[in-house]
C-alpha cells in the first residue's frame, strides 16, 4: 500500500502512533509530504526515524528549506559567521526545538541530518488504485492554462494552493502546508478531499489531528 502524511511538526508521537495504526511493512511506501520538524518538539527525532526507513519518501516543504538554509551553513563552516536573515526566518517559524536538538546531536549525526534534508524531492506522481496522484507539500496557485511542472519550485514550497479550482483532470493533488480547518472550517481536524485536492494537513501541532491517506484506497486514517 502507498501512504501519504504531511504536517508532523515535530510530533513523535502522533507519527509513531500512525505507523503503528497503519500497520507499515517493508511492502508499503509512506510519503512524508514536508514539515517533518519545527514547531512541535521532537523534529529531529522525527527525521531521524524517517531515514532510517527506506520505505520512506520524503518530500520537502517550506520548513526542510529553512532548516536547511540554517544547518547547511552550520556543518560545512562550523564557527563560521551564520545567515542572520535565514535564522530569523527559521526562528519565527518555529525552528527554535529543532535547531536546539540538532546541537545535541554529535558531528556524524548533524551531517547525516543535513545530508537528508538535501534529498527530499520537490514533488512526484504516483499511481494507485487506478488513480493517479500528484504529491507535494503545496501547489502554486493557479494559472489557466499552466501546466504544473511549468510554475516556479518555490510554489511547491510556499505557495497558496487554490483548493477551489480543479488543477487537471484526472488526477488528484495531495498537499500539506495548510491546515484544512483554514480552507473550510467544516473540515477541521478532517481531511479535505474536494475539487480534485486531497489537503491531508490536519493540524496536528495546533492541537488537531494527524492525517494520514491511503492511496491504493483512499481510506482516511487520524491520531
Ligand atoms: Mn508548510
Amino acid at each position: 500500500m502507498i501512504y501519504a502524511v504531511s504536517d508532523i511538526h515535530g510530533c513523535y508521537d502522533k507519527y509513531a502512533a500512525m505507523l503503528d495504526k497503519i500497520g507499515i511493512s517493508d511492502g508499503d511506501t509512506l510519503y512524508v509530504l514536508g514539515d517533518a520538524a519545527d514547531r512541535g518538539r521532537d523534529g529531529i527525532k522525527v527525521l531521524l526515524d524517517m531515514m532510517e526507513r527506506r520505505n520512506v519518501v520524503p518530500v520537502a516543504g517550506n520548513h526542510e528549506s529553512m532548516a536547511a538554509d540554517v544547518l547547511g551553513p552550520i556543518v560545512s563552516n562550523p564557527g563560521g559567521d551564520m545567515d542572520g536573515e535565514a535564522y530569523l526566518l527559521w526562528m519565527y517559524n518555529g525552528g527554535g526545538p529543532t535547531l536546539s536538538a540538532f546541537f545535541d546531536l554529535d558531528e556524524v549525526q548533524r551531517r547525516r541530518v543535513v545530508s537528508y534534508l538535501g534529498s527530499f524531492i520537490l514533488r512526484t506522481t504516483v499511481s494507485a488504485g487506478g488513480r493517479k496522484f500528484h504529491l507535494s507539500h503545496t501547489l502554486p496557485p493557479y494559472v489557466p492554462g499552466r501546466k504544473i511542472e511549468d510554475a516556479p519550485h518555490r510554489n511547491f514550497l510556499w505557495g497558496k494552493a487554490d483548493y477551489g479550482k480543479v488543477y487537471a483532470d484526472g488526477t488528484l493533488f495531495v498537499t500539506g502546508h495548510t491546515p484544512t480547518v483554514a480552507i473550510d472550517p467544516a473540515y477541521k481536524g478532517k481531511i479535505y478531499s474536494k475539487n480534485g485536492h486531497i489537503c491531508i494537513d490536519c493540524g496536528a501541532v495546533f492541537g488537531g489531528r494527524l492525517g494520514c491517506v491511503c492511496l491504493d484506497t483512499l481510506e482516511e486514517f487520524y491520531i
